[in-house]
């Protein structure tokens, strides 16, 4: 090999107070495991000696504690984008130590080209392999992998020996050109590949390997529970109603679902309902789930830009490479939540909602309109481009203290415009051709807690005749009362 193995703590060296260091990997998946945690050391014996240290992280997603832990926990975080959901970075985060701007995940990349963000100095990208011409072969997530490689002055490769070669053709990188040169992503359908299984770069830009065999830290999900199953049913039967008046093609479309317990949860509820066909994904996320419905055969093919599953579902991925390897591709975040490819193919979208209020505004990421949860993630990038977009929640959190449907967000991630079909475990909004008078007596009626009912219809009527009835003296007195007595059941108007 003509590169020169470095340790972690050499590979740290090369960074700089202040510099933009982009990591690869979307979620746990495929995030440098070693080096972010000789960054944070480097920034604690700095800050030990009075010297400021902090660097910009850009990444796929959110990553592993070994990446966002780390470094949140040095306070090694001058900026951070997009999705994030460490425990501890979320903390530095809402407490202000870290600067955080949330952003649509197709967006980053040529955002970065673009020189929005600043020069991105380091890549740090995890790898399978690498070769002496420099063709690095990704891991189970790709990211902005290939733009940070192509960006970056210099780029650290962690070789992590847990992913083997046999990954070669599983990816598929690609990268538009920028305007006023851009022309079609070559994307038609879910399966198509349209750039190269590897990233190539110039191996003169290639300082060193630092080699690891850390597994990803992707954490379990909650067991299904009675509200998550009702709410996977009833978007099942939604969408077996909409094949059977035909407005769904027989066929059916390929499916986006978002991350996290609840959309976990749908998956398995998709699978199990008997009037939905076998399906494609057309995702950014392929969690536990998708790999379960594919070995029943549920699922027959899944585009993503991660392979954000357990250890033991990633083992039998990589056992059993013949099987899964042509039902199975992995893309940069710039094409599997590309908005134009996401129209072409007409998702169908499933992400999930913090809060969402009567007329079908949607909040993914604030909590109470100013603590940060994670951010859009790809939601965004979905919802506007879809088939039809689906929102899920429970109808409400904190044992009943909380309706998660409220007279207005408290945060506007999702606006009524791109939001098609509300779902909670109560039952189907379906918002398509509906006035915002329509639309609130159909969330009303179908998605609100028994509890909340009765309030949210005093507050349509409070509003009084308008195109929108709103009382903006008392549009967030639900959130208010929550702040005062820890229970908006207690609101009045
Ligand atoms: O907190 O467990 O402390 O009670 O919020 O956690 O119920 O386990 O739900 O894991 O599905 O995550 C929206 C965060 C849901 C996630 C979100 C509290 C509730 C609980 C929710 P506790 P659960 P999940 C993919 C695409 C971003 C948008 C998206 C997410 C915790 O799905 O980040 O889908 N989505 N992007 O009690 C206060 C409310 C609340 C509330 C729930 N109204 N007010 N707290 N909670 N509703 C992302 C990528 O692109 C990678």
């Amino acid at each position: 090999m003509r590169y020169k193995l470095i340790s972690a703590e050499e590979a740290a060296s090369f960074i700089s107070n202040g510099d933009l260091v982009g990591f690869s990997g979307f979620t746990p998946a495929g995030a440098p495991k070693v080096v972010p945690g000789a960054i944070a050391a480097k920034a604690r014996e700095e800050h030990a000696n009075g010297r400021e240290f902090k660097i910009g992280v850009v990444t796929g997603a959110s990553t592993g504690d070994s990446l966002d832990g780390e470094l949140a926990r040095a306070n090694a975080v001058l900026f951070r984008t997009p999705y994030q959901s460490n425990g501890d970075l979320r903390a530095s985060l809402n407490r202000g130590d870290a600067k955080y701007f949330d952003m649509h995940l197709s967006q980053l990349p040529q955002e970065l080209r673009y020189g929005f963000l600043g020069k991105v100095k380091i890549a740090v990208i995890e790898a399978a392999d690498v070769t002496d011409n420099g063709e690095i072969l990704l891991t189970s997530g790709v990211g902005i992998a290939p733009t940070i490689a192509n960006l970056a002055d210099k780029i650290i490769i962690e070789l992590n020996s847990r992913h083997p070669k046999s990954l070669l053709g599983l990816h598929d990188i690609y990268e538009p050109l920028d305007p006023p040169y851009r022309r079609e992503i070559p994307v038609f359908t879910v399966k198509d590949r349209a750039g190269s299984p590897y990233v190539k770069v110039d191996p003169n830009k290639i300082v060193g390997i630092v080699e690891t065999n850390a597994p990803d830290q992707v954490g379990g999900f909650a067991p299904v529970d009675p509200t998550t199953a009702k709410i996977g049913e009833n978007v099942a039967e939604f969408l077996a109603s909409q094949i059977k008046n035909g407005t769904i093609p027989r066929e059916f479309l390929p499916i986006q679902s978002g991350v996290g317990n609840i959309a976990n949860a749908v998956l398995a509820s998709l699978g199990a309902n008997p009037d939905i066909p076998p399906f494609t994904m057309y995702t950014e996320v392929i969690q536990d789930a998708v790999i379960g419905l594919m070995k029943e055969g549920n699922v027959t093919f899944a585009s993503g830009c991660s392979l954000t599953v357990t250890t033991e579902v990633l083992d039998d991925i990589y056992n059993n490479m013949e099987f899964f390897k042509d039902k199975l591709v992995l893309r940069p975040q710039e094409i599997s939540n590309n908005p134009e490819v996401a129209r072409r193919l007409g998702l169908i979208t499933i992400n999930t909602a913090l809060e969402a209020d009567i007329f079908g505004n949607i909040n993914s990421t604030h909590v109470l309109g100013s603590k940060m949860m994670n951010g859009i993630g790809g939601s965004g990038d979905f919802t506007r481009n879809a088939f039809f977009s689906i929102y899920t929640c429970p109808s409400v959190a904190k044992g009943g203290k909380i309706s998660t449907i409220v007279p207005l967000v408290s945060h506007h991630d999702h606006s009524e415009h791109s939001v098609k079909v509300l779902i909670t475990e109560q039952g189907v909004a379906d918002l398509r051709g509906k006035s915002p008078c329509e639309r609130a007596q159909a969330i009303i009626e179908n998605c609100v807690h028994p509890e909340y009912k009765q309030l949210l219809w005093d507050y349509i009527k409070k509003g009084g005749a308008a195109h929108t009835p709103h009382s903006l003296a008392s549009a967030f007195n639900m959130h208010v009362e929550f702040a005062n007595t820890g229970d908006m059941r207690n609101t009045k108007w």
